[in-house]
């Protein structure tokens, strides 16, 4: 699952980026600082279930500290887009193919307006945010739109006389934008043209439903970064009121506070509301009012900086992703080496016992005989559907895990 961090330049997706990496990467106040973009892992953080069950834990794909686990994901820090990146300006066309490989997008929107329209810095409250929002859905569908319409009456043309489905036609042509034939599938049902006879479609249902492959396919959450400068609150009010969700954040904050907690100087803990100072002594008078200055203005008003916030909604809300723990032994909850509740997994809800069977390793799933839920000791159905904090064991004929 790869997760994409987008926006107009100067807009602080690498400084949102860094912040959960903690990769130093060149951030600026200029546009098109970042112009390949950078990868890197950051963590999701959900409850153990360690506490609950009263065990050390050792885990394996992930990392449990006092309680928390931390799930690796992987983030992309693409380049900035403009108005007419779709058709190539600034770049547009390869910024664009960075962005399309990615499963689900943050964002990241200047919501104090100190960004002009191409990511020039501007006064606070001279832009307004409301048309960054809007801007990025019209280039990224618009994007997907020439894509498709590139080999649009060829396809129609092998609907009507070859009988290949239009879905299967669309996959093919989208290969490589991380679209799935669900989410193709959902978006045909949802604009209810005919599938079979796309010839007689008009240029408004195709955009229609390039719109909709758009949300199925390429999800989108909105950070409103700068939330330490002025007309940051007013904006998020005025989104807010407007009907958009948007998350305050301030990931200078974030990788300010990530940086001094690395260094051993507080106790800071992404998410947290607030840090202790562990080293007076070797802080400059300057560094103690600037995290002074951020516990006042941004945990204490806001509750967090919202950059931990923004990845666990990715997941946890927009992508609905629940957690999972497989053991083998039901009594130590551990697996066939004796590690105690040694992998987490991601996976969305909806998922069947089955499924996750063969998430775990295919013959896991080709022998399915049952499952076992740990907590309560029942058996479960091929057809279960998990729940978020499931602890699962898997009876297979091929292999046990
Ligand atoms: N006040 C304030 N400034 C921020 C915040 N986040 C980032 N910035 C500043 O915004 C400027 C741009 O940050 P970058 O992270 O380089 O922005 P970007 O979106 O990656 O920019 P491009 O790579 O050029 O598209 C830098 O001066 C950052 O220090 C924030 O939360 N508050
Ligand atoms: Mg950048």
């Amino acid at each position: 699952m790869l997760v994409g961090v987008v926006g107009k330049p100067n807009t602080g997706k690498s400084t949102f980026f860094s912040g959960l990496t903690l990769i130093p990467i060149p951030i600026e106040n200029r546009p098109f600082t970042t112009i390949k973009p950078n990868r890197g892992i950051a963590y999701l953080r959900s409850p153990c279930i360690c506490r609950e069950f009263k065990v050390i834990d050792q885990p394996q794909n992930s990392v449990c500290i006092n309680g928390v686990r931390l799930i690796p994901i992987e983030l992309i820090d693409c380049a900035g887009l403009i108005p007419g990146s779709w058709h190539g300006k600034g770049l547009g066309n390869y910024f664009l193919d960075a962005i399309m490989k990615a499963d689900a997008l943050i964002h990241i929107v200047d919501v104090a307006g100190a960004t002009d329209e191409e990511g020039n810095s501007c006064n606070p409250g001279t832009r307004n945010p409301i048309i960054d929002v809007d801007f990025l859905d019209y280039e990224i569908t618009m994007w997907l739109l020439k894509i498709i319409k590139k080999d649009w009456k060829r396809i129609c043309q092998k609907v009507t006389t070859k009988r290949i489905t239009l879905e299967d036609l669309l996959l093919n042509r989208l290969t490589g934008l991380s679209i799935k034939k669900s989410h193709i599938v959902t978006a045909l049902k949802q604009m209810d043209f005919d599938v079979d006879t796309p010839v007689k479609w008009t240029e408004e249902n195709l955009v229609s439903f390039t719109k909709e492959l758009r949300k199925n396919s390429k999800p989108m959450i909105i950070a409103a970064n700068k939330i330490d400068l002025p007309y940051a609150e007013e904006n998020i009010k005025l989104l807010r009121e407007k009907g958009y969700e948007v998350i305050p954040c301030c990931s200078e904050a974030e990788l300010a506070l990530r940086r001094a907690a690395e260094k051993g100087l507080i106790d800071y803990i992404p998410g947290a509301s607030n840090f202790n100072i562990l080293k007076p002594e070797i802080l400059t008078s300057v560094q103690k009012n600037a995290l002074i200055t951020i516990k006042r203005k941004i945990l204490e008003r806001w509750g967090s900086t919202g950059v931990q916030e923004v990845l666990n909604k990715t997941f946890f809300n927009l992508l609905q992703m629940i957690v999972v723990y497989p053991v083998e032994n039901v009594e130590r909850l551990s697996n066939h080496d004796g590690q105690v509740l040694p992998d987490v997994y991601l996976t969305p809800y909806g998922t069947t016992a089955k499924e996750f069977a063969y998430m775990i390793h295919t013959e896991l799933g080709e022998g399915f005989i049952h499952a076992v839920n740990v907590r309560t000791k029942r058996r479960l159905g091929e057809n279960y559907i998990l729940e978020s904090g499931d602890v699962i064991k898997i009876l297979s004929a091929k292999r046990r895990t």
